[in-house]
């Protein structure tokens, strides 16, 4: 795509359309404490590599309401949590009124404070039981999860229009299956993962179709997770070649799923069965977008499809991880991203973006670059609807633990006590203006040594 040229002298601010949103994302376990699921079970074991426990997260089970006043405060339109299926159904069959009418609470606040509520039906976690019986590995898993779907909306349906039914679907069954990082712990298990990203993909279109049926004016989409996979060593072919296995198998199989029906030659071979169509199946994508990697092919590494993923030392980076970094920051990636997106005709939201960054070094730069890009692809015609930035106060991050600071807003988790960081008021103008003023760009034009 031909994007307009960059203005190299004296850049004038960019307006957004009227009624894009401004959100931030957030999740149910990396939030709200006290949470019961597989990701509980899996740190009680020890798997957590900073070596943290989750405990009461941002307690939001008690206290979202004072972070949703802090994300009105900033002048945004729209906030992005999820729901937690453990909550609500702790045993098959068996729903928790309790823990719905909290949910109601949350979702009742966010209006009350005109943030546009998104809800994600699926974000990495989810009962015992469901985890016991094979989790989206499982036949039948798909309409185990209708079931649940059905009874949020139900519930909830008429204080929310858009949901998301999974979250990085790439990344749970990648990260569950191949790395070993998320539960179930499995590393290789190629099939594993197609398999759970195929069962993710059955059970998005039933409760795509069961939304619909209980909502006919429901937005549904899902949060696909975007990187930017580049060859090492352009010059080499096998680099070339294992960085578009990889960008097949991560960044496309999803999308193809909901594009074509399937997934791409050769993973189909591996999936499930897809009684209901999946094509088309959905009404907006959402793209969480963070990272640039490089791929070096290497035996060693047979069950990544022989692709040593990396990240070059000299690149803009935020924090680095428990053991590994978390990857380069690079705005342009929202362009790869949406242009991938593209061939699904659907509006599309930026539904993550972030980096980790206790000091908020490199964060200020990144947001302003992320939301230049997205002003690009507006510009050059794309649908682009909403950027939510990744995330309002730090959160527990899964395997990194406390370790990555992702928030708008520094969280002390044992006194709960938070801090805004400079990016917080940055976002805030933004936000509150609908355009990205022409300082920031000058101020930003390049990230910080
Ligand atoms: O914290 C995660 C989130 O749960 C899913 N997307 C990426 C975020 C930052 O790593």
């Amino acid at each position: 795509m031909a994007l307009p040229p960059s203005e190299e002298v004296a850049p004038a601010a960019l307006q957004f359309p009227q009624g894009f949103l401004w959100g931030v994302s957030t999740s149910a376990h990396q939030v709200e404490g006290g949470t019961r699921n597989q990701w509980s079970w899996w740190e009680e074991r020890g798997n957590i590599r900073s070596g943290e426990a989750c405990g009461l997260a941002c307690d939001w089970w008690n206290r979202a309401e004072q972070d949703f006043d802090l994300a009105a405060q900033l002048g945004l339109n729209a906030l992005r949590l999820s729901v937690e299926w453990s909550r609500i159904e702790p045993r098959p069959g068996e729903w928790d009124g309790g823990a719905l009418e909290r949910y109601r609470g949350m979702l009742s606040a966010l209006r009350q404070r005109n943030l546009l509520p998104i809800v994600c039906l699926h974000h990495f976690t989810h009962p015992l039981w469901f985890e016991d019986a094979g989790a989206f590995t499982a036949r039948g898993a798909p309409e185990v999860f209708e079931r649940f779907v059905r009874r949020v909306l139900a519930e909830l349906g008429d204080l929310c229009q858009m949901w998301v039914t999974f979250n990085e679907p790439n990344v749970y069954s990648g990260l569950g299956y191949v790395m070993g990082e998320f539960p179930p712990g499995r590393t290789g298990d190629l099939r594993g993962a197609i398999l759970a990203l195929s069962g993710m993909g059955a059970a998005h279109a039933r409760a795509y179709r069961a939304i619909h049926e209980l909502q006919p004016e429901a937005q549904v989409g899902f949060a696909h997770n975007y990187l930017v996979l580049e060859p090492a060593r352009r010059l080499l072919p096998l680099d070339g070649w294992v960085a578009a296995l990889q960008r097949k198998l991560f960044d496309d199989a999803f999308l193809q799923l909901l594009a074509r029906g399937r997934l791409p030659f050769p993973f189909h071979l591996a999936d499930g069965s897809f009684p209901d169509p999946v094509q088309g199946a959905c009404d907006f994508v959402g793209l969480n977008v963070y990272s640039r990697m490089r791929v070096a092919f290497d035996l060693r590494f047979p069950g990544q499809l022989f692709g040593r993923v990396f990240v070059p030392h000299d690149v803009p980076q935020g924090d680095h991880g428990v053991q590994a970094p978390y990857g380069e920051a690079y705005p342009e990636a929202i362009v790869e991203a949406v242009e991938a997106a593209v061939p699904l005709g659907k509006p599309i939201y930026i539904l993550e973006n972030g980096v980790p960054d206790a000091q908020d070094r490199i964060r200020p730069w990144l947001l302003v670059n992320a939301i230049r890009q997205v002003h690009k692809l507006i510009a050059a015609g794309r649908d682009v609807r909403g950027y939510f930035h990744w995330t309002l106060t730090d959160n527990f991050e899964w395997t990194h633990g406390w370790r990555l600071r992702f928030g708008l807003f520094a969280l002390d988790p044992e006194t709960q006590r938070r801090h805004p960081r400079p990016s917080a008021a940055l976002y805030s103008q933004i936000a509150r203006g609908n355009s990205l003023p022409a300082e920031f760009i000058r101020q930003y034009s390049s990230p910080p040594g």
